[in-house]
């Protein structure tokens, strides 16, 4: 029973309300009759038997009340919030994209209305996938774990500040250094050799297998600082000479053009995400509002920007649930279409956006076998998302169609097909270098990412490692490093691409996933052998392409470099199987061969008005000759996979709830069934 009483001073007799309410009156004639239409009468004569000033004064204070009630609740904790968010989030999908249904739901969480948060995100957020709900499910690797908000957002906030000290430190720096100059540019000599200084120290934990039980979170630690500023340094160039083109040219201070979108932004959107480039990302998202437009008559190769663009935009729409990304991601998947109209359903190498028509190249009707198979994570996720089952049928129909070829050597695959006839082409040249690389990545990844199910595509990789042991694996004079040479009409050449050292990596993430542990045992054998690609080189930077001794000759190193060969593009392969082959091993001894590739990327081709370029020479360290070229894919890939390298926090793009794409891109594992 509830008896209250509200007294205000006042003018005489109007003056004093006395209000009371409880179940005494409701009690009429009758006796006690609690029904709600006798109330709602009850209510009203009262109500209507009170002057104006007293109804004014009660309901002058209700709004009181309702006000003082917003606020508290708007003052809540962070418990209080994510309680109330938690329902909200399930429902937030569909929400965003009116029709949108999932085909599949992902591991992660339904990315937030991009709307809402956009513009009213914490600092450095993004550093993160948004936050996973409290329930588990699906089998435990595969587990989501509950969220430590409160404290990692305390260690974003403190790396922000150090990054902060690193730039100014950074600044005094470089005008004390002296600098060299070689054939147009100028190279800081000794850049970075030593760790920039900052108070964050690197975490204590020694593995990051030990590091998936630990419960604070894991600060960023001076490489990865590092690898901000390196990050930031590139985007200085690219922002200051290029901004909205495809590719800087630091020495030239200008700009390349490839497609005409924008390639090395929208490839280094989740990148900065990943290193909390708050500012930095919030610029290049009002430049894909504003300025990324599709409907350009502009042939695009359907690899390279299913990869770079679709890719890009579709993880950066999962990391920072802004529909925007979405909407682009469909929009270029949409235009990307027309490729898939030919005879055989292999696609076309190329697309006009614009028009709507595609085409092979010039002189030819093949595409390349690692263009046509390593589009897959990219149009299946964005089936899933949008719930349009074309973009999958058409590549999936590629990896049915490619699953059935004859030509194959051992489940090794040879690099063109026809558009025609749907068949091999140029038979009996195996390589898991350039043009068929990222086949054998894809089918591994495209496995995992569809919740391990997808027999063929397992079936195709493991006959494929298998082939990969029986005709392409040697040994190396006189440190005997293996290698993966290429097979030319049954004969075995000792060349092996810098590509290729995807493959450490790939088969490490196999192993995780519960493939054969022989795989592991290949995947450590091999990342070392990338690893001396660059530490036997003058420069400590791999070439491009290497040939391996295979007989002792006095005087003569495992390495071979063609005068043709010895360029470096800033590729990623081996930084991103060295990112692997911690997470899974815990081995600090990756991320020490990381930092030394890093800071060899800081002495010889960083260029110090910003960005990062190419080199010709990395045999000649007092002039490795700059080409004036950033490649998208180091902002993309190389540096991404640098700074994940050099971190101990597993839950920093999970690999278990994430795969990348063969260009860094994380996309989701859909769940299990
Ligand atoms: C990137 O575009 C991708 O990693 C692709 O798979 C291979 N080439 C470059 C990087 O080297």
């Amino acid at each position: 029973m509830y008896s209250g009483t509200v007294a205000v001073a006042g003018p005489p007799l109007r003056d004093f309300i006395s209000v009371t309410v409880g179940p005494e009156e409701a009690v009429g004639v009758g006796g006690y009759n609690n029904s709600k239409a006798w109330r709602r009468r009850s209510c009203w004569r009262k109500w209507k038997q009170l002057s104006r000033l007293q109804r004014s004064v009660i309901l002058f204070l209700f709004a009181f009340l309702a006000v003082c009630g917003v606020i508290s609740y708007t003052s809540m904790g962070e418990a209080w919030k994510s309680i109330t968010n938690k329902s909200s989030d399930d429902q937030r999908t569909e929400q965003e994209i009116p029709g949108l249904k999932l085909a599949n739901p992902a591991v992660l969480p339904a990315p937030q209305k991009a709307d809402a948060i956009h513009g009213d995100y914490p600092e450095l957020s993004r550093q993160k996938p948004p936050k996973p709900p409290h329930v588990r499910r699906g089998p435990s690797n595969l587990q989501i774990k509950a969220p430590r908000r409160d404290t990692r957002l305390k260690t974003r906030h403190d790396t922000m500040r150090a990054v902060e000290e690193l730039v100014e430190a950074d600044k005094v720096e470089k005008t004390e250094k002296s600098i060299i100059s070689w054939r147009g540019a100028v190279i800081e000599p000794d850049q970075s050799t030593e760790p920039p200084s900052s108070k964050i120290m690197e975490p204590e934990k020694p593995s990051s297998v030990e590091a998936e039980d630990q419960k604070e979170p894991v600060p960023i630690n001076e490489r990865q600082l590092a690898v901000i500023e390196a990050f930031r340094h590139a985007w200085k160039g690219y922002k200051d000479f290029a901004w909205g083109h495809d590719e800087l040219k630091p020495l030239s201070k200008s700009y390349s053009e490839w497609f005409g979108l924008g390639l090395t932004l929208i490839d280094a959107l989740d990148t900065m995400w990943i290193l909390g480039l708050k500012d930095e990302f919030e610029e290049a998202r009002k430049w894909v509002a504003t300025d990324l437009v599709f409907d350009k008559n502009v042939d695009v190769n359907l690899f390279e920007s299913t990869i770079r663009i679709l890719g890009g935009l579709l993880s950066t729409y999962h990391l920072s649930g802004d529909s925007l990304f979405l909407e682009k991601a469909k929009d270029i998947g949409n235009r990307l279409m027309p490729a898939f109209k030919t005879p055989s359903k292999i696609p076309y190498s190329d697309v006009n956006l614009g028009r709507g028509t595609a085409h092979p190249p010039r002189w030819t009707s093949d595409s390349t076998v690692a263009e046509v198979t390593s589009i897959q994570l990219e149009f299946r996720e964005l089936s899933r998302l949008t719930g349009d089952e074309k973009f999958q049928k058409a590549v999936d129909e590629v990896m049915k169609h490619v699953h059935t070829l004859s030509g194959k050597n051992d489940g090794l695959v040879p690099m063109f097909i026809n558009t025609n006839s749907g068949q091999f082409t140029h038979l009996g040249v195996y390589t898991l270098g350039a043009r068929a690389d990222s086949y054998y990545e894809y089918l591994l990844k495209q496995w995992i990412q569809g919740g391990k199910k997808e027999n063929e595509l397992l079936e195709d990789y493991m006959r494929a490692i298998e082939g990969v042991k029986k005709h392409l694996l040697q040994r190396s004079e006189p440190k005997k490093l293996t290698f993966v040479g290429e097979l030319t009409h049954g004969h075995f050449s000792a060349k092996m691409d810098h590509l290729v050292c995807f493959l450490p990596g790939t088969l490490a993430l196999g192993a995780h996933n519960g493939l054969a542990a022989d795989h592991m045992k290949l995947a450590e054998t091999l990342i070392e052998t990338c690893y001396q690609m660059y530490a036997q080189v003058e420069t400590g930077l791999s070439p491009e392409i290497v040939h391996f001794n295979l007989h002792a000759q006095k005087g003569h190193k495992d390495v071979e470099i063609k005068p043709a060969d010895r360029h470096n593009l800033l590729r990623p392969e081996t930084v991103e199987s060295l990112f692997y082959m911690y997470r899974f091993t815990g081995d600090k001894k990756y991320q020490d061969w990381g930092w030394e590739i890093l800071q060899n990327f800081n002495r010889y081709t960083r260029v110090p008005t910003g960005g990062y370029t190419s080199i010709n020479n990395v045999q000649n360290p007092s002039n490795p000759e700059p080409r004036d070229k950033m490649e998208s894919f180091f902002l993309g890939e190389t540096l991404k996979y640098m700074f994940l390298l050099f971190s101990d926090d597993i839950d920093l793009i999970n690999v278990d709830k994430y795969v990348f794409n063969t260009e860094a891109h994380p996309l989701p594992i859909w769940v299990p069934a």
